[in-house]
């Protein structure tokens, strides 16, 4: 991809809106957008960071729209180059006119993604901020949100950074004792390195088990929602979805098919199952349906049995229980509860779709059993990205291997290999380490002075 010239690229979706903005970035920002529109002034005087209003025009001189544009001075912009934001009327023709002719006046249409990567490429961002930022873009709950805006601001290197800091200063005092030997620079003792090394190896090791957490607030869970026909599964679902989604009537056999849809648990997004009720000889289609029931259970993080509390426990039911708990998590809810209670099951929650009785308890039990303890007080000390645990574990093992290779006593230009390993994973994370960050280190922690 170029860098250097000046790209354009409408910045909304698609589509009709109050307003629609058309973002141009780089050093001609001003010039070509000075070639497409019509200001009141005969040139306009750019105030970084202010607004001006502005005619959009189209080849016939005709105007087409009134527009705003905002100048954003390099080097304190998204791109960290110049750029121009022109709002014009959310219409898709207007915005694809502005685009066109911007174009035209010599901006080239930026690629995906183009604008955060030149923003990355002028060092204005790293590149977990970077990724943190696509994540932002597509979070579905508030609280992903939340993780991915303080990762954009920084987190995740915040994080790494004291890992970083002392693996560098080990492999610092290992090149002072290899480069100085003869210049009274004592060698590092095995105990010391390995006073250096457990730590850190702990800290990577629990940054990359973090990703646990992290995979489920990036990527949320699936439960289905199983049971007898008619025991209100498709009620719990509506409850848990708190909209009306999937039909329910006093019909048993009522749902036919899988019906899913998101929702947000404590900021989770969870894919509920809603399923056909599972009963034995029934017609085609309801078997079928039945089929796919057995799939969603399958397929799902956690599955919920819905029983009805105001009926006895069938024998249908207690297979189901038991293939599920075989299966994976299971959760079983005792539903109609509002009704005379039947069921005694120790380890059903009691809850009513009807009434609304217990579906809060039901939300935390299903957090309780897919989050891992505790975790969901935490605030971004944990990775949501599946490159960054892949680099992290490999990072711990080289440093494992450091471990073994200074308890075998394995001479220091080994152990290094092993310590240069360690850091590369990291350095893809953070952006590299050069050899200078390394000689800068070991000139100044150990006043050579030479
Ligand atoms: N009293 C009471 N009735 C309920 C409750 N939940 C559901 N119902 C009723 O039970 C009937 C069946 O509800 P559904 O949600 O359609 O049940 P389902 O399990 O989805 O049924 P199928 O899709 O046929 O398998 C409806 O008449 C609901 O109004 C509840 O908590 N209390
Ligand atoms: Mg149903």
């Amino acid at each position: 991809m170029r860098t250097g010239d000046t790209i354009a690229a409408i910045s909304t979706p698609l589509g009709r809106g109050g307003i629609g903005i058309v973002r141009v970035s780089g050093p001609d920002a001003r010039a070509i957008v000075e070639r497409v529109l019509r200001f009141p002034d005969e040139l306009p005087a750019w105030m970084p960071w202010s607004a001006m209003l502005a005619s959009l025009v189209d080849a016939d001189g005709h105007v087409v729209d009134q527009v705003v544009t905002t100048y954003f001075a390099s080097p304190r912009s998204y791109t960290a180059e110049d750029v121009v934001e022109i709002a014009c009327h959310g219409a898709p023709v207007v915005l694809r006119h502005a685009l066109e002719r911007l174009c035209q006046a010599g901006a080239r249409l930026a690629e995906p993604g183009e604008f955060t990567l030149r923003a990355y490429i002028n060092g204005r961002i790293d590149l977990p901020q970077a990724e943190a930022i696509r994540d932002l873009i597509d979070a579905t709950t508030l609280y992903q949100a939340r993780i991915a805006a303080q990762q954009a601001e920084g987190s995740v290197s915040r994080r790494l950074k004291p890992m970083k800091e002392q693996l560098l200063e080990l492999i610092a005092l290992l090149e002072a004792g290899i480069d100085f030997a003869e210049d009274d620079i004592s060698v590092a003792s095995a105990e010391e390195i390995l006073r250096r090394l457990e730590p850190l190896e702990a800290a990577v090791a629990a940054l990359a088990a973090s990703f646990a957490y992290g995979k489920l607030v990036h990527e949320g869970f699936t439960l289905a929602i199983v049971g007898r026909p008619n025991v209100g599964k498709s009620s719990l679902f509506n409850r848990l979805l708190e909209q009306d989604r999937a039909i329910v009537t006093a019909i048993p056999g009522t749902t036919r098919d899988v019906v899913s849809e998101t929702a947000s648990l404590s900021g989770i997004p969870v894919k509920l199952l809603d399923t056909a009720g599972i009963r034995l000889g029934q017609d085609t289609v309801e078997s079928l349906g039945i089929e796919r029931s057995y799939q969603a259970m399958a397929d799902a993080d956690l599955t919920l049995v819905v029983v009805d509390a105001s009926q006895d426990l069938t024998p249908e039911d207690e297979t189901l229980i038991r293939r599920a708990r075989k299966d994976g998590k299971t959760l079983v809810a005792a539903n109609k509860s509002d009704l005379v209670r039947q069921v005694e099951l120790p380890d059903a929650l009691p809850v009513s779709a009807r009434t609304g009785a217990g579906i809060e308890e039901l939300r935390q039990a299903i957090v309780n059993i897919v989050v891992p303890e505790g975790r969901l007080e935490q605030d971004g000390g944990f990775i949501t990205s599946l490159r960054h645990e892949q680099l992290l574990r490999e990072s711990g093992e080289a440093l494992s291997q450091a471990r073994t290779a200074t308890s075998l006593g394995i001479p220091h230009e080994m152990l290094l290999l092993d310590l240069y390993a360690a850091l590369r994973p990291i350095d893809a994370i953070t952006g590299a380490t050069s050899a200078d960050d390394i000689l800068n280190r070991i000139f100044s922690t150990f006043c050579i002075g030479k």
